[in-house]
């Protein structure tokens, strides 16, 4: 009768925030640069292991950036290329499979066709096959103006190491690139080296390894601290090239490093149980925003709200002075005055201002403890619409209907709704 269809439109629309009039358009017209930090989790920044700093340069520029340390991943099988659906889309993956491989036909309303709509040269930049995760297929239903894969880069068996091209080499050459590009340019970088099963050479370990009985564990704090080395070295190449100054640097985990497998030797290094609760909170990765010449020399703030990566494009898009009202997305801007504090999992685990859902049980987010299940019952299904509503979009491929004004063939779509 239609009436599902408003509730569905109503659903979406609420997931809106005005932007924070302080934030809005304060990088317009800069280059993006986002940097996707191969399976970097929180638990890292600002810590140490055996007496090592593991991300010393990340942690010097929290100062000066906007940093979101309540920030999760959403992603499910598709790992990285899950993070990327997040980013653009704003929607969460599916549960089944990669949504690169099984969706990669759909219609959709990318934060890519935005950025081209500003006469943005947009790009992702990523060492390795073009066809891995299907990415060549699903960056042009993203709409990228272009893609800088394995053969836009200088590989050899020096500048590699695991799964290919090293990050610093990587991070070097895509400066080359960027100087060539038309500006502005938003390119999406996605690092590689931090990546299972975390092995370096000797010359680019710079802290020991850890003495657990992970060897992937220990070797992670070795592979984070060479990442952290990389971007340190990324900031420097973007001022020397001149590049630094007309851009925003946006930077965030993609998802996970470390897996459940491993809780016996996460035990020993975080000196607690890994409960369901600590594991759900081990499921935040880092989140900057930097802006040279905003949020430099100390001028950075950082945000204990929680938030996710549904949230990265209307937060970009806000920062670029591009309002996102009416848009379909499940996200909204980190930098908003009146956010709703939830932020969902891919697999139905939510995280409130107060509590933390996870494994059928409700926690106090602040310690940790257990408490009636009935404290998270009242925010589940509002949790739970969210996963259904953005399952519904994919599944349907209901982007189709929609243009820049908003619902272009209310009937086709109506349709949807009524022959379910
Ligand atoms: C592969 C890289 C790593 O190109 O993105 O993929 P992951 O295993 O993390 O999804
Ligand atoms: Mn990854």
């Amino acid at each position: 009768d239609g009436s599902e269809l408003a509730e569905f439109e109503n659903a979406i629309d609420s997931n809106y925030r005005e932007p924070n009039k302080d934030w809005f358009g304060k990088a317009e017209g800069r280059n993006v640069i986002m940097i996707s930090l191969e399976s970097l989790q929180s638990f890292v920044i600002n810590n140490e292991m055996n007496g090592h700093e593991v991300t010393p340069f990340l942690n010097s520029i929290i100062d000066d950036s906007l940093y979101f340390e309540n920030f999760y991943h959403q992603t499910s099988q598709g790992k990285t290329s899950d993070s990327e659906f997040i980013l653009d889309n704003s929607l969460f993956p599916t549960d089944r499979g990669a949504v690169f491989f099984t969706h990669s036909g759909n219609t959709y309303n990318s934060l890519t066709k935005e950025l081209n709509g500003m006469n943005y040269f947009t790009n992702t930049m990523h060492a390795n096959n073009k066809s891995f995760w299907n990415r060549d297929i699903m960056y042009d239903a993203f709409g990228y103006d272009c893609f800088y894969e394995l053969n836009d880069y200088e590989v050899n068996e020096e500048n590699s190491v695991g799964w290919g091209m090293k990050d610093d080499p990587f991070f070097k050459q895509s400066v080359e690139h960027m100087k060539e590009m038309p500006k502005p340019f938003a390119s999406k970088l996605i690092t590689l080296t931090n990546h299972h099963p975390f092995v370096l050479d000797e010359e680019d370990k710079y802290i020991p390894e850890y003495d657990s009985n992970s060897g992937t564990l220990n070797r992670y704090f070795q592979t984070v601290r060479y990442m952290d080395e990389a971007v340190k070295n990324m900031f420097q190449y973007l001022k020397d090239a001149g590049l630094y100054e007309d851009s925003i640097i946006v930077m965030y985990g993609d998802h996970y490093g470390i897996s459940e497998n491993h809780n016996a030797a996460m035990k020993q290094y975080l000196g607690k149980d890994v409960d369901p609760y600590v594991s759900t909170q081990l499921q935040r990765v880092p989140m900057y925003i930097h802006i040279p010449g905003v949020t430099d020399e100390g001028k950075g703030k950082t945000f204990d709200h929680v938030g996710g990566q549904v949230d990265l494009r209307p937060t970009i898009l806000h920062l670029l002075g591009k309002d996102t009202q009416g848009d379909i997305q499940f996200g909204s801007d980190l930098l908003a005055e009146n956010r709703e504090d939830l932020v969902v999992l891919r697999d139905g685990r939510f995280i409130t201002d107060e509590h933390v859902y996870a494994g059928n049980a409700c926690y106090d987010r602040e310690t940790g403890e257990e408490v009636d299940a009935e404290s998270c019952e009242t925010t589940k299904p509002r949790a739970d619409e969210k996963l259904m509503y953005s399952d519904k979009i994919i599944y349907g491929d209901l982007l189709r209907f929609y243009g820049e004004e908003g619902v272009i063939n209310n009937e086709e779509l109506n349709e949807q709704f009524q022959t379910k």
